[in-house]
């Protein structure tokens, strides 16, 4: 491991092992509990399919009126609007995920709170590669928190979300680069090094998010993670992106309206 990748990881270690806040909720304490230990939580019913048929209806009409907006990702399967909450303030969700931040401001020691909604439609069609466009941490370092809610049933077939509980540690990310044979700084992963890893038992098998629609999912992104990619159907999902300190500078550059 080179000397800046060693400071940048044992910079982030410090910041994460400095006290987080407690909840008085028990929800929300074995929530944090959770996100912790695996990197990873999952509330079903989250939200009435009343409400949630509401926000794709809303989805649909900002795909129909900001189609300069969309960016195609994932070979041209997912149809990303990035802030879609700044041009449309039915995306808010500012009670609705109320949850999301207050266990946000105890993951990242209630620092400033910078976050946007990205809404995303992604559609089966060969070649696709996932939500995400494969097997990556959204951050080698600094931990990082996101939470996605489905706007639709997700099965197996139309690409729910995986992650590998406990990749999110330091130790974990560490004996990864080691068995690849990789600088801990790489983020992106092959299929093929996903699946020596969970045979060799350096890191256990992925765990499948699989839900009705209104299922919301948190996650420390810094943790192996995908949207595996379609088999069949379409799946829609609001990600709540979370930046400690704010929109970092290559997520501005390529999404300007991220940031207001
Ligand atoms: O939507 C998902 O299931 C994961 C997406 C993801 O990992 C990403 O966009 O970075």
């Amino acid at each position: 491991m080179s000397i800046m990748n060693t400071i940048k990881l044992h910079a982030a270690e410090y910041l994460w092992k400095l006290p987080k806040a407690t909840f008085t909720d028990p929800q929300a304490a074995d929530l944090s509990k959770q996100l912790v230990e695996n990197g990873c939580c999952v509330i079903e019913n989250f939200m009435s399919p009343e409400q949630v048929d509401t926000l794709v209806a809303n989805a649909e009409r900002a795909y129909q009126q900001f189609p300069d907006r969309v960016s195609l990702e994932s070979n041209g399967a997912d149809q990303r609007i990035y802030a879609v909450d700044h041009l449309d303030k039915s995306f808010l969700l500012t009670e609705e995920l109320a949850v999301a931040d207050r266990i946000n401001a105890a993951f990242d020691r209630g620092s400033n709170k910078t976050w946007f909604q990205m809404i995303g439609k992604i559609t089966y069609k060969e070649g696709n590669l996932g939500s995400g466009s494969g097997w990556h941490r959204d951050s080698p370092f600094t931990h990082q928190f996101k939470a996605i809610l489905y706007l639709t049933d997700v099965t197996e077939e139309n690409g729910p979300f995986e992650y590998i509980k406990g990749t999110h540690r330091k130790d974990s990310l560490k004996e990864t680069a080691k068995f690849l044979g990789i600088e801990t700084s790489q983020y992106r992963f092959s299929p093929d090094q996903i699946e020596r890893l969970e045979a060799s038992g350096i890191v256990p098998k992925r765990t499948t998010v699989t839900g009705k629609k209104g299922t919301l999912l948190m996650a420390d992104v810094r943790g192996l993670h995908w949207g595996k990619p379609l088999r069949s159907g379409q799946r829609m999902a609001i990600t709540r992106y979370f930046f400690p300190n704010g929109v970092p500078a290559h997520f501005s550059k390529l999404y300007p309206q991220a940031v207001l």
